[in-house]
């Protein structure tokens, strides 16, 4: 398949004014009418004279050209367009196609979920649903008729503003829909189905009444109070904080069963995976309701930084990913607890990114090359391209960002732009040159920060040493030095802030009267030096402080400054995050010596940390205890292995498993007296409280459960087993249910088995619910799980034809359980390469996202490396392979 490449960048030919289109909806097969007006861009060269359209799966019935019936000799179609040969400057061109979206498994273009027809365009799926100019530098206006059996399909809906309805002579029904703002093909939708409507409202800072509909499958009318109020402080927040306002005349979101994507911004119709919409308390879990609040933003949020302004081409998608991220980011911190949101962030970006930058795939923010586009909705397109608007936000300060982002609105509003375009209104809203900084969108790889230090005792001086690289990638061996916010604070010996003053400054800026004292140094060079002046003794440094970058930071704290730095930084993050370091290290060190015991010193850091726990749930004067379940959480298996140079799958296993058994056994009274304090069965069983504060006592509380149930005895089981009998909300369902399940037999008996049959009796109708059942099995370091997981492939709730089930058990077991994934003899690698074959065929997009954990083959013993090696070879082999697939396993053998 051809390689798509950024310098080869041309404007489109032709532009599409206004489309007409016309559905006669049906599962079986669907006609599609185009009227499109079409005229030679003025801003493009003229090339042959012909009009090249894009189209695919297409059949085409009839053609004309202002009126006049094409003949053969005019037009030619292949497999992926229409060429019209000698065409006009301006022209009207009307197509007629058929469709059969029940034949649809891609589930791109229009396509069969449950009982309803819906699209999905985004990328390219436009040509699947006609002949079209399918690009995102394209912006026409649609008027869209939608025509159907109102029996079967009795809401009929498309972008934009409501335009009439008729019911025809022949019985069926036509809804008309118009939308003012022109945009590119892959934001165009259509929704036709038998639906359930939540309504709402909202007035906007205008004092426009807005309609706010979501629409679900019916009996899920129940699960959307939660979307609704996220919807609404979305639309709020935009305003506040961005200055922006909706648009249109209606907002509606449809919640869709079958979805590749978590969910996609067409405009006015967003089109979502029900698992971002549904919830219920005892449904869903603490973590589902705050993917629901981020997704629902992150989607409305796009009507102004992707839809009004939109990307020039696909290689500029994080323009609209990476800042739509970080204004999602920065919403949802707004809701709950901000210094949670950055380590759940961070924690994100190090465990999916940072290794997708150090492997295969490795591509820069704005990538220069791809065969198919589906395979960069990556993490570094998104999260990374989101720390890089970040950390221009940190550059400028909030009051100048804000001046760049309304100086972007007002430039490019209803056109189709580049990184490099948003970068310039930064530029000159901030009055900084950022010619170094846009290196960042160009270069791949995680950047290395190597930080030595001097003190200085006679002179009072510190100065700090900071050395950047960024390692090879393919296809970028030479890398150049970037231009890097760097965060800093200096503690003293009591673990307060010191003032800091800069050699050659005249003054010292002073802690805040929260006691906070942090500088933003920036670095450019290679190498940079920092000398602090006027300090009595020598400091610990507090470096890198909230994530001011997204870099690898190397630095050689003691355990003693980690211990420090954990109980006194200012800095939440920091804290959080030497704690992360302390137990890396000791988790690593544990790796290499199996028999290596766990220190005193860290199981009193953990005690420490416990006894700051809040005494009672009402209590918020001390430790928030979200911040605290995060601090107590040990790095994760896919961490660790990220950061082994040759990755030891069951060593990393069984050193986290022993350093949570012996916190378990060790701190057992303070564990359970933290347990007991927040475990309140009469507050829980009455109105379900969803607040961040108590979704973080919960968090907390399970935290502290994980532990005790890697000691268990009859207590243990006892404590888990009430849990799971009379919790009234997922969160705590689930997390006894995970507990009972890896609980050995010889103390739990069969407690952990009837737990997760009753679970099943209970949740075998609530599609989403069940995707759990099944995902816990998977991810369960049973020896017997890959039977089980074949096991379940079988199960008469499992189809391959259902992403989300797909992900649940063969995404889960794959991505989420590496001690049976990379079990020695391959077993793992031969199932996931089976599976593969079986889903590209059905759906390319989701074969080559599951494919990811066997990219990183090179990571792996030379025994693992060559099992894995000989499965992508032999996916290789394989006639037919689509791009999706073909692009991820070249690249990764490659
Ligand atoms: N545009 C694809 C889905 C999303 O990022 O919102
Ligand atoms: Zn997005």
């Amino acid at each position: 398949p051809p390689v798509i490449r950024r310098e080869d960048y041309r404007p489109a030919e032709f532009l599409i004014d206004q489309a007409d289109l016309r559905f006669e909806l049906d599962a079986g097969q669907t006609l599609v009418e185009a009227e499109l007006s079409l005229r030679r861009n003025p801003a493009a060269p003229r090339g042959d004279g012909d009009l090249h359209l894009d189209g695919e799966q297409l059949e085409l019935l009839d053609l004309t050209l202002d009126g006049r019936r094409l003949p053969p000799a005019e037009y030619r179609v292949d497999e992926h367009a229409l060429v019209v040969r000698r065409v006009p400057d301006r022209f009207r061109l009307r197509t007629r196609v058929q469709i059969h979206p029940s034949a649809n498994t891609a589930l791109e273009g229009l396509y069969v979920s449950g009982d309803m027809l819906c699209t999905q365009c985004e990328a390219e799926g436009f040509r699947r649903i006609t002949y079209f100019l399918d690009r995102p530098d394209v912006m026409s206006r649609y008027r869209v008729t939608l025509v159907a059996d109102p029996a079967r399909y009795p809401v009929l809906l498309s972008n934009g503003n409501p335009a009439g309805t008729e019911e025809l002579a022949d019985g069926r029904r036509l809804a008309r829909w118009d939308d003012p703002f022109p945009k590119p093909s892959y934001l165009f939708a259509v929704v036709a189905g038998d639906l359930a409507l939540v309504e709402d409202r909202f007035v906007t800072a205008s004092g426009r009444e807005i309609p706010l509909r979501i629409f679900v499958e019916p009996g899920n009318r129940d699960k959307c109070d939660h979307a609704m109020r996220s919807l609404k402080a979305a639309m709020r927040w935009d305003e506040t904080r961005y200055g922006r306002e909706y648009d249109l005349d209606l907002f509606m979101i449809v919640a869709v069963s079958h979805f590749n994507m978590g969910a996609m911004e067409n405009k006015g119709l967003n089109v979502f995976n029900d698992k971002f919409v549904l919830a219920r308390p005892d449904t869903a879990t603490d973590a589902d309701f705050a993917h629901i609040e981020g997704v629902v933003a992150h989607e409305y949020f796009h009507n102004w930084t992707g839809n009004r302004i939109t990307c020039r081409d696909w290689f500029q998608l994080s323009l609209k990913e990476g800042f739509t991220v970080y204004r999602d980011q920065e919403f949802s911190a707004d809701q709950g607890s901000r210094g949670v949101k950055r380590i759940e962030d961070v924690r994100l970006l190090r465990s999916r990114q940072f290794p997708e930058d150090a492997g295969p795939m490795a591509h820069p923010v704005r990538p220069d090359s791809y065969i198919e586009i589906n395979n960069f909705y990556t993490a570094t397109v998104y999260e990374k391209g989101a720390e890089l608007v970040r950390m221009q936000a940190g550059l400028l300060g909030p009051e100048r960002f804000r001046k760049g982002t309304d100086l972007y609105f007002e430039r490019f509003d209803g056109q189709a732009v580049t990184t490099d375009d948003f970068v310039a209104c930064m530029e000159q809203a901030g009055g900084l040159d950022l010619t170094q900084f846009r290196r960042w969108y160009a270069q791949a790889g995680t950047p290395v920060l190597e930080c030595a230090d001097h003190y200085d005792a006679d002179a009072g001086t510190y100065t700090l040493e900071i050395r950047q690289h960024t390692p090879a990638t393919p296809g970028q061996a030479d890398k150049q030095p970037l231009h890097i916010p760097f965060a800093v604070g200096l503690l003293d010996a009591q673990g307060r802030d010191l003032p800091l003053r800069l050699a050659g400054e005249s003054a010292a800026s002073e802690p805040t009267a929260a006691g906070v004292c942090t500088r933003m140094l920036e670095l450019r060079a290679p190498v940079e030096r920092f000398t602090f002046v006027g300090l009595a003794a020598r400091p610990v440094p507090s470096l890198l402080r909230g994530f001011s970058a997204p870099v690898r930071l190397r630095y050689p704290y003691s355990d003693a400054d980690l211990t420090f730095l954990m109980a006194h930084d200012s800095d939440g993050f920091n804290r959080w995050d030497a704690a992360q370091t302390l137990a890396q290290r000791l988790l690593l060190r544990m790796v290499e010596e199996e028999a290596l015991s766990v220190p005193d010193s860290f199981v009193e850091a953990f005690r420490q940390a416990l006894k700051e726990a809040p005494v009672d749930a009402s209590a918020d004067t001390q430790a928030d205890p979200a911040l605290l379940a995060e601090v107590l959480t040990l790095p994760s298996e896919g961490y660790l292995a990220d950061q082994m140079d040759c990755v030891d799958v069951d060593g990393i296993h069984r050193a986290r498993e022993t350093l949570a058994a012996t916190l378990g056994a060790l701190l057992r009274e303070d564990l359970l007296a933290v347990y007991e304090r927040h475990w309140q069965p009469g507050a829980e069983a009455g109105d379900y409280d969803l607040s961040p504060a108590a979704a973080g006592r919960r968090a907390l509380r399970n935290c502290v459960l994980g532990y005790l149930g890697q000691a268990p005895d009859a207590g243990i089981v006892a404590l888990a087993q009430r849990q799971f009998d009379t919790a009234n909300n997922m969160t705590d369902v689930i997390a006894a249910l995970r507990v009972l399940l890896e609980m050995p037999v010889d103390v739990a008996g069969d407690a952990g088995e009837r737990a997760l049959a009753a679970f099943y009796r209970r949740w075998s109708q609530e599609q989403l619910v069940l995707d759990k059942w099944f995902a816990l099995q998977a991810q369960s370091s049973r020896p017997d799980t890959l039977a089980r997981v074949k096991g379940l492939m079988k199960h008469p709730q499992f189809s391959l034809a259902n992403p989300n089930r797909v992900r649940a058990l063969i995404g889960a077991f794959a991505s989420g359980n590496p001690l049976r994934f990379h079990a020695e003899d391959g077993a793992g690698y031969g199932f996931l390469a089976d599976r593969i074959l079986e889903l590209d065929p059905l759906n390319p997009q989701i074969a080559a996202r599951l494919l990811h954990p066997m990219t990183r083959w090179r990571r792996y013993d030379p025994g693992r490396q060559a099992l894995m090696q000989r499965q992508l070879e032999r996916i290789l082999e394989v006639d037919g392979l689509s791009s999706d697939v073909y692009e991820v396993v070249s690249r990764s053998l490659g």
